[in-house]
């Protein structure tokens, strides 16, 4: 077990926060390897206390554990600090946190662009977090970002703000009639910031090379979820990174041999934030209830999330583009109560049945979920700790789930708690 990744299955939310936070403590390091402070991480500790992780790994609450910031990361300082300071307030220990040298930083040009080009988007936004995650990619790729590298380097960072900055304004205030921002002070300022944090920038790709030299393992931790992958998702309305597995590679800087095991994060129905199809979405009480029921708001911009049936179009769809070895399959507790439990089991797109999904932008706009109904149960299931625990209807529920993704569910969230899991 070199290493391994854990990635959302759906469209991000599905738990990985919780399930990072289990597994943890079996591993030497671990790494978040593309995002930013758009992801919401939640981890719940023995002691009841709620943790929001948005940048730092949900590994910051397992002692010991060495957590990375990789190179695929986009890094807002004043979120870092702000998130790093929150954790140490509260007794956590994060002087194990790196942050890798090549990684992006969120500038507060990229904060603007992002906000006004959504309102400017007016209806066909992507629904963004507004965290300017987009911007500081477009950046990145467009070889005009600010790493985290040239904050140790003022007359570089000098530099690149400067040539950056130049073309943002233009941008601003020619074509969103929006404020110019000041040279200086954004200089003055991320240089500012970056003295609470300069000592920890470090060249993390030799570190977890080195790490797995020795034997050491690592958990590779994916954010957001794979119908959000810029390549693999429900394009345009995706994040602009690779939350999938072969992105944990690449934002890393580890060969993707090393990593031996691919956990999808699972959950037991489907829910999204932000714009885009969504073929199961109830637009009715039952998604209401979902809602109530799941808790489903976004962790880091209070927003509701849309609510739907188990879709096993993308479940199989997940398990083909990541090479996952076995589900986590989360929040089952919060189905229960139902007299049948809808499952999609593939779609009618323009009058044709289709089972996997559909190829072009269009098609999925135009999938109608084709449903088969499951047996539901009404035991409430939050103290199930084993798989005999469990009523035959949500068994049944979870063995359909394995058929029709192809992919073994390992293990089941019954609670938000640490110790409300099935290990099979
Ligand atoms: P962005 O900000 O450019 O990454 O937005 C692009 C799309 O990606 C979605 N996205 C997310 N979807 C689910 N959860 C996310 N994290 C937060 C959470 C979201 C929140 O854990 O609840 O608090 O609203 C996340 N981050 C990005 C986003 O909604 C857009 O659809
Ligand atoms: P992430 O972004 O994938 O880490 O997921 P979020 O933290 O955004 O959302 C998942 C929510 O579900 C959090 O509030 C978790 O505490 C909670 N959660 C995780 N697993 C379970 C589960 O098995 N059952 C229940 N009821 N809640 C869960
Ligand atoms: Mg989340």
């Amino acid at each position: 077990m070199p290493a391994i990744v854990l990635i959302g299955a759906q469209w991000g939310d599905e738990g990985k926060g919780k399930a990072t936070d289990l597994l943890s403590g079996e591993f030497g390091w671990v790494v978040r390897y593309q995002g930013g402070n758009n992801a919401g991480h939640t981890v719940v500790t023995p002691d009841g206390r709620d943790f929001a992780l948005k940048l730092i790994p949900s590994g910051i609450l397992s002692p010991g554990v060495k957590n990375v910031i990789g190179n695929g990361v986009v890094v807002n300082p004043e979120a870092l600090i702000e998130e790093k300071a929150g954790l140490e307030k509260r007794g956590v220990d994060t002087s194990g946190l790196l942050i890798s040298a090549d990684s992006h930083l969120i500038m507060p040009y990229h904060v603007a662009i992002d906000r006004v080009t959504e309102r400017y988007l007016g209806k066909a936004k992507i629904g963004t977090t507004g965290r300017g995650i987009g911007p500081a990619y477009q950046d990145k790729v467009a070889r005009v970002g600010v790493r985290a590298a040239d904050l140790l380097d003022e007359k570089i960072l000098h530099q690149k703000v400067e040539a950056a900055l130049e073309l943002k304004n233009q941008i601003l205030v020619k074509v969103y009639n929006r404020r110019a921002l000041d040279f200086t002070e954004v200089v003055d300022t991320v240089l500012e910031q970056s003295r609470e944090f300069a000592d920890k920038i470090v060249d993390t790709r030799l570190l977890l090379n080195q790490a797995l030299e020795r034997g050491e393992t690592l958990l590779l931790e994916g954010s957001q979820g794979t119908l959000l992958d810029v390549d693999h998702g429900t394009y345009p309305f995706v994040t602009s990174s690779n939350p999938t597995a072969g992105g944990a590679s690449v934002g890393s800087g580890i060969g993707p041999n090393r990593i031996d095991r691919v956990i999808g994060i699972l959950k037991a129905y489907t829910t999204r934030v932000g714009s885009g199809p969504f073929p199961t979405e109830l637009q009715d009480e039952m998604g209401e209830w979902l809602r109530k029921t799941g808790g489903e708001v976004g962790v880091n911009t209070g927003r509701a999330r849309r609510c739907g049936w188990f879709d096993a179009v993308i479940g199989r769809y997940a398990a083909r583009v990541n090479g996952i070895t076995d589900f986590f399959l989360t929040k089952l507790d919060v189905l229960s109560g139902l007299e049948n439990v809808p499952i999609c089991v593939g779609y009618e797109v323009d009058g044709h049945r289709v089972d996997e999904m559909p190829m072009t932008q269009t098609g999925f706009h135009h999938a109608v979920p084709v449903y088969e109904e499951m047996p539901g149960w009404f035991e409430d299931i939050s103290g199930a700790r084993s798989w005999a625990d469990l009523p035959s209807a949500a068994q049944a529920y979870v063995e359909r789930i394995e058929e029709l993704t192809g992919a073994p569910v390992s293990a089941i969230g019954v609670g938000p708690g640490r110790d409300q899991t099935i290990t099979r």
